[in-house]
This record gives C-alpha cells, structure tokens and sequence, in this order.
C-alpha cells in the first residue's frame, strides 16, 4: 500500500511535467492578473502552465488590505468574477467587496477547471531568448533556488511566455538585463512603479498590459512597474481585467500568426 501511493503520485506528477514541457504559453506567477489569464487561454484550448514560486497560489490576494481579508473591485470586472463563480458585496458607488480568500480559492480552481496546469514551489529563474524571441522559461525548485543550492535547472518551451510577477517584473527585468531586449515601453528598459493614485494606477495597469517584444507579454503589478505606473492598494478590479486582456492579446498573436485555414 505505502509504495502504491507514492508510485501513483509521481506516475502522475512526472505525466503532468512531461506533457507541460513545450506549451503554448508559460504564465509566471500565480496573482489575480496571471490566473485569469491562465483560464481564459485554458479555456481558448491552449495548452497553459502556471510556474508559481511560493507553495500556495494566489499572490497579493490572500492578505486583503493590511491583512484585513477583504478586497475591493470595480463594478466593470463582475463579469471576470462571475465566470469565476466568486461572490461580491455592493459597498457603495460601483464598487464591491469580495472575501479574499474566497477570490484567491476561486481564481485557482477556475484556472485549474478551465484545463491551466500549475507547477508550485517552481521559480522561474531564467528566459529561453533565441532568434531574438522569448522562447520558454527556465524554473527550479523554490527551496532550491532560496537556499542557493547550485543545482542546474530545466526547461519549459512556450509559443508565448506571461509575466505575472507583480511589483518586481521579474521577467520583463530578466529579459532587459540578461538579454539585453528593448522593451515596449517610454525608455526601453524599466520605468519602476510610482506610488499610490488609486485611479491613474487602476487605468494603467490595463493599458499597459502589452506584448514588450516577441513571445513576451506583461500583466498586472508587472505591467505597472515596467511601464512606470502608479499603485493602486487593495483594490482588483485593474488586475482582473488586465489577466484577461493579456489573454486575448496572446490569443490574437496566436491566430494571426496561425492564419485562417485555407487562405495561403
Ligand atoms: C515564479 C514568481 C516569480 C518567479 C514572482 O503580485 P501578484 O499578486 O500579481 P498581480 O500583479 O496579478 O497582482 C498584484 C496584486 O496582488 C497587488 O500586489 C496589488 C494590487 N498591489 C497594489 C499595491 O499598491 O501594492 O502575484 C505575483 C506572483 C506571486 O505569487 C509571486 O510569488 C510570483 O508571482 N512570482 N513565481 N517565478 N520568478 N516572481
């Protein structure tokens, strides 16, 4: 019986690794604004890994504000929730509250129904950059990489990878520094995030939520810092609705490039 269980467990975990190894794109971090999109491209039938350095998913939704477990979201991001089937209270002038902890639950089991595989523990370390594309991820154990063991990662290939990382743009800073990539943005390399204006913040995050060059996106708290956006605190709705349009800005890339069947 002792040896059955493990055997079942890695059986299916090495299933899950072998099959996620070339995908169709690599999201990084598991926060408000890569889980939607992580479902929403699920959902699309792409095939889609989230890598997630910490154990438990959710990133900055846990904690609420201030660890007060409630968060705050704009009525024009209902509809992200509602496809989540996650519940929201009208606290006054277009705006609601939702339980954090229901929306960090609600967002990892929609991503997880929606067909979004994801690797916990993992961090993303460094970019796959070839022919002047990102082309992929390269992750190692999180306890690995904290306790600076010097052990050689491996590798995800992906058409499209996600930077989800939120206040550090973790990929976007490894694709300017190691790479040495122009980024999209108003001085080609970070701008740095500016502090809290609740309105500018939750207006740029969704517009600066872009392709900074091939095969690499930029969502949330991420998109913010390399675009030198404001903050915004505990309020989602901006995260919400930028995992969704970083979705659709892959999956219009993925169909042109695709072209329509029978027109070449
Ligand atoms: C693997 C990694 C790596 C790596 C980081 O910060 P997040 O919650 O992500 P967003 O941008 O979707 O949401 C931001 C929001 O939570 C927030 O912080 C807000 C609204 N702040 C406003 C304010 O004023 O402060 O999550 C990012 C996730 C985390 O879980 C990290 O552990 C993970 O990414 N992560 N995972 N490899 N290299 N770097």
């Amino acid at each position: 019986m002792e040896e059955k269980i493990s055997l079942a467990i890695v059986e299916r975990f090495f299933e899950k690794l072998r099959e996620h190894l070339a995908i169709d794109v690599a999201v990084v971090g598991a926060g408000p604004s890569g889980m939607v999109a992580a479902r929403d491209l699920a959902a699309a039938g792409k095939k889609v890994a989230v890598f997630e350095r910490k154990l438990a998913p959710g990133g900055g939704i846990w904690g609420g504000g201030m660890l007060f477990n409630e968060v705050v979201v704009q009525e024009d991001s209902l509809p992200i929730l509602e496809d989540f089937g996650i519940g929201s209270r009208l606290c006054g002038e277009g705006r609601y509250t939702v339980d954090a902890v229901e929306m960090a639950a609600g967002l990892v089991f929609g991503a997880c129904r929606a067909g979004a595989v994801f690797f916990n523990a993992v961090s993303v370390e460094d970019i796959v950059f070839k022919e002047d594309r990102v082309a992929g991820v390269v992750i190692n154990w999180s306890p690995v990489t904290r306790l600076e063991m010097h052990v050689d990662p491996l590798v995800v290939t992906s058409r499209a990878v996600l930077d989800g990382t939120g206040h550090p743009s973790e990929i976007a800073a490894l694709a300017s520094r190691k790479a040495g990539i122009a980024l999209a943005t108003g001085s080609g390399g970070i701008m740095g995030e500016r502090p809290m204006w609740v309105e500018r913040g939750e207006e740029s995050t969704v517009r600066d939520t872009k392709q900074l060059c091939p095969g690499l996106y930029v969502s949330g708290m991420a998109a913010n810092n390399v675009s030198g956006g404001f903050r915004m605190g505990p309020i989602f709705g901006g995260m919400l609705k930028s995992g969704r349009k970083a979705a659709a800005l892959i999956l219009e890339e993925f169909s042109a490039s695709e072209g329509v069947p029978g027109d070449d």
